[in-house]
């Protein structure tokens, strides 16, 4: 059985754990630097696995030693924006803890696959890549997942149709400049573009952009967690099980839509090996000057990082 670990015992940390033992996962360990905090939320899922069904062992814990040997591990560790905080105004704190929190995973795990959740989520999936010495097919970030699942909801809430039958794709940035593509969303296998008018496609692009901050500015003391940590657990999912499957993720880009050094979401098989192939879609040239610009804009931001 495939050992995942998740660093951060907050709010995503624990969704995340959470969603894992339900999909059937057993060996799991929960990390934090709080004293407490790991131990008593991994006790409280393992009594919530007689109720739900599930047989996790979880381990909660304050000592690296105990994620060794972790097949995946998922980074959560960090600051969360609050009302009015941009993603990017939490570069320089969560960097740091970004930084000490690489070094102790790689002692333990050499081998892992290291998926990244802390914002802001594309410089931290590359300075994480830069930390860890990893090949960067081992380091990759979620976020279009994500964004997609919001966008998912927006067409499903605008069209009164079930969130099951719809497909949305979210290219980019995890950022004001993230690119969902219209034209690949659809219903059934039917674009958007033919079922909304063009304002109510711009309505749910504009929403999409937003829905971190629509959250943030309810919730006044952190931000979104239930569909972050059931985003970060289907990566997981995928990778731990060599599935193959397609999700789009934060990767590092060497080419793929003529842009390469940076990290951006784009559509990735997952595997046992983290990303194992990058899709190139047709893009309209609209979209893909937009994912341009995303990109430039992760470039801009990584020269912030303390490398
Ligand atoms: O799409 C995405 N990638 C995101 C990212 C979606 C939602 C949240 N996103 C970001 O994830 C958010 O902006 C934050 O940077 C992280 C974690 O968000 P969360 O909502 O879980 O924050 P919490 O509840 O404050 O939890 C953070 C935990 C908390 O328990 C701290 O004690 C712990 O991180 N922490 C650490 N753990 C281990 N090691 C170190 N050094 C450490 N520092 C803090």
């Amino acid at each position: 059985m495939k050992k995942i670990t998740v660093v951060g015992a907050g709010n995503v940390g624990a969704q995340c754990i959470y969603r894992l033992a339900q999909k059937g996962f057993e060996n799991l360990v929960l990390i934090d630097v709080v004293d407490g905090l790991p131990q008593g939320k991994a006790l409280d899922m393992m009594q919530a696995g007689a109720v739900d069904g599930f047989n996790a062992h979880i381990k909660g814990t304050n000592d690296y030693k105990n994620t060794q040997d972790s097949d995946v591990v998922v980074i959560t560790a960090g600051l969360a924006r609050k009302p009015g905080m941009s993603r990017d105004d939490l570069i320089a704190k969560n960097a740091e803890i970004t930084k000490s929190v690489v070094k102790s995973v790689i002692e333990n795990s050499p081998n892992a696959i290291l998926l990244i959740v802390t914002n802001p989520l594309d410089a931290m999936t590359y300075y994480a890549y830069k930390i860890s010495g990893l090949p960067s097919n081992r380091v990759l970030g979620m976020a279009p997942v994500l964004d997609s699942a919001r966008m998912q909801y927006f067409i499903a809430e605008t069209l009164k149709a079930s969130i099951k039958d719809i497909y949305a794709e979210v290219l980019g940035s995890h950022g004001d400049l993230m690119v969902p593509i219209p034209s690949l969303s659809t219903v059934k296998g039917k674009s958007i573009t033919e079922l909304l008018t063009t304002e109510q496609i711009n309505n749910i692009v504009q929403r999409t952009k937003d829905g971190g901050a629509e959250i943030v500015k309810y919730l006044k003391t952190g931000s979104a967690y239930y569909a972050p940590g059931s985003s970060a657990a289907e990566m997981s999912e995928a990778i731990a099980n060599d599935s193959k499957k397609v999700l789009s993720s934060c990767c590092y880009v060497t080419g793929q839509y003529g842009i390469k050094d940076v990290y951006l979401g784009v559509p990735a098989k997952l595997g046992k090996n983290g990303v194992e192939e990058i899709l190139e879609i047709k893009l309209t040239p609209e979209e893909n000057k937009a994912l341009h610009n995303s990109a430039e804009a992760v470039r801009e931001l990584c020269k912030a990082l303390p490398l």
